[in-house]
């Protein structure tokens, strides 16, 4: 296994010394390990992979080192287009390393989300023309990899990607810790909410470790699971899929349950949600201050004023609960009055062991949800 310390140390004896992306679950470690030793200010936790790209592009213009940007493979998606246009060779040839989190590796098993997106990985950055390599799996070997490529990355002047397979980094575990002292965990500030709606609501709720903990709450109460899309994948776009079910279903409540990662990733959703203001949408956004589901790094939910955000966009309604008592109020108010409305739930930082995960094919989940909404073939 590669020791997440001697790794960045060596890519820091390289020249590589700042970092920009999105944490990982396969990243986990090293991405702890840079979160805890190396200053914010050269490790930007960015809204999405694609602005990883620009800050470090912005980095090397202005410094001529060659930066490192970390995503999980789901982010190359984010990336493409600043890859291609800004950073390609045939643009402005910016040198920079990708390292890249190969969830859905072929003959590796994973959610079903990942597996497309894993078999695809090497072919993508192939047709992007990026240079790769798969990290080896031991400190020495990984040491000369790194050197290697840090070199042809800044011979050529162009991106060139490391990609990460799963268990390759030992472990490390983050001492950073954000501060959030709210009462409530996301689980049972989500059960709270599933209990206080009525039983014909629409459910859309985000990526990672939220839709696993509704999926279980539906299973422990013996409920349908056809009222809920679990996004599984395609991280920050809950609130966008919910609006287009929400302007078709103009007299069915759609609540969207978000995570503050995933606001953040494509928060531009938010002024569409404003401007079409859709009466019977609810946006409930889990705010732990973190990417919990893959490690627990620091977003910057508490450092932001979600509910301003999306009063300034148009939001007929927005504010911020933190116990379950207020959670009630705040769905009462939400069920009498017009939408859109938003209702932040701060959140601490706390999640099961074994947590399981859907035990339905998302086709199944399609099936079932477009019936639930009145949409049967
Ligand atoms: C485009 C993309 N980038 C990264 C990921 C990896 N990922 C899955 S869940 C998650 C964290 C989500 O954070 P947040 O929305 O705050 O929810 P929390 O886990 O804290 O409840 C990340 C980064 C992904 N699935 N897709």
């Amino acid at each position: 296994m590669v020791t997440p310390e001697i790794f960045i140390k060596t890519l820091q004896s390289n020249g590589v010394s700042f970092f920009a992306g999105v944490p990982d679950s396969l990243l986990k470690n090293v991405c702890a390990y840079i979160t805890d030793n190396v200053s914010p200010d050269r490790n930007i936790i960015t809204a999405n992979e694609g602005s990883a790209v620009g800050v470090a592009a912005g980095h090397y213009l202005a410094t001529r080192e060659v930066p490192l940007v970390y995503m999980q493979n789901s982010g190359i998606g984010n990336a493409v287009n600043p890859l291609l246009s800004l950073a390609d060779e045939k643009v402005y040839s910016i040198p920079m390393l990708l390292m890249i989190g190969w969830r859905g590796e072929p003959g590796v098993h994973d959610e079903p989300q990942h597996v497309k997106q894993g078999a695809v990985t090497l072919e993508l950055l192939d047709a992007m023309q990026i240079p790769w390599l798969v990290l080896p799996e031991e400190d020495e070997d990984a040491a000369k990899a790194v050197e290697s490529i840090v070199k042809e990355c800044t011979k050529t002047c162009k991106p060139h990607a490391i990609v990460i397979k799963k268990g390759t980094f030992g472990s490390y575990k983050l001492q950073t810790n954000v501060l959030n002292e709210n009462p409530v965990c996301r689980e049972e500030s989500m059960k709270c909410v599933v209990d206080s709606l009525p039983a014909d609501s629409i459910i859309v709720s985000t990526t990672g470790k939220l839709s696993r903990e509704l999926y279980e709450y539906r299973d422990e109460k013996e409920m349908t699971h056809a009222s809920d899309f679990l996004t599984v994948g395609s991280m920050g776009h809950s609130s966008s899929i919910a609006l287009g079910i929400a302007l078709s279903r103009p007299n069915r409540r759609v609540f969207c349950f978000d995570g503050d990662g995933a606001f953040i990733m494509h928060m531009g959703a938010v002024s569409n949600i404003g401007h079409l203001a859709p009466r019977n949408l609810v946006h409930i956004v889990f705010n732990n201050g973190a990417h919990e589901s893959v490690g627990g790094q620091p977003t910057l939910g508490f450092a932001i004023d979600i509910p301003e955000i999306a009063k300034s966009c148009g939001y007929r309604h927005a504010e911020t609960v933190s116990t379950l008592e207020d959670i009630k109020k705040a769905l009462e108010t939400a069920l009498k009055t017009d939408g859109p409305t938003l209702i932040e739930i701060t959140v601490c930082i706390n999640s099961r062991e074994n947590l399981g995960r859907p035990k339905t094919t998302p086709i199944e989940n399609k099936e079932a949800f477009m019936k639930f909404i009145g949409n049967e073939r």
